[in-house]
């Protein structure tokens, strides 16, 4: 069964550019599905973390036979390889590369460390603004709001800039 899983992209550290590339080259070359649509590249305010660098996000349409878990377990090696390392913390932290699953088809996940759709996804502006460009009709499967209408309704100010469309 294929499923269409919105991806996130993130990086505020190192050439973020290229790391969002090559997010993107990994995806392909694991096979994991095929890249229907990808958002502009977007310069972001860091959200929730004082005094960092700003990052680069971006999002993804895949379209994947995997499972959630197959699918998780593929963009945690790939932030591995591309020399994420996850500090003792709780909170979030800089990060060459931040991979997150905020969509698998209309499925809710609940489990410990994975939870689908993400649980802050509607409230932050450096996801909705990419996934409206490629999924503004796709309806947030709990909420039952598209991810437009989300975008519109969103109270988050903070500072997003479009940089790119082809990247
Ligand atoms: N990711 C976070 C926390 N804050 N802020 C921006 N602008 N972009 C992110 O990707 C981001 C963040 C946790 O994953
Ligand atoms: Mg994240
Ligand atoms: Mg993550």
């Amino acid at each position: 069964m294929t499923r269409a899983v919105l991806i996130g992209l993130g990086s505020n550290r190192g050439d973020k550019k290229a790391n969002l590339q090559r997010a993107l080259f990994e995806i392909e070359k694991r096979k994991l599905g095929c890249v229907a649509a990808k958002s502009s590249l977007w310069r972001t305010e860091p959200k929730g973390m004082a005094d960092e660098e700003d990052f680069f996000n971006a999002a993804v349409l895949l379209e994947t036979e995997l499972s959630a878990e197959e699918l998780l377990k593929e963009l945690l090696a790939i932030e591995e390889e591309l020399g994420r390392v996850r500090g003792p913390g709780s909170g979030p932290e800089p990060r060459t590369l931040d991979l997150d699953i905020l969509f698998f088809g209309n499925e809710r996940i609940e489990r410990p460390g994975f939870h689908v759709p993400h649980p802050r996804v509607h409230e932050r502006r450096f996801t909705l603004a990419p996934l409206s460009e490629i999924a503004p009709d796709f309806v947030h499967p709990l909420l039952k709001k598209t991810l437009g209408a989300l975008l519109g309704e969103l109270t988050d100010r903070s500072r997003v800039e479009r940089l790119e469309e082809s990247w």
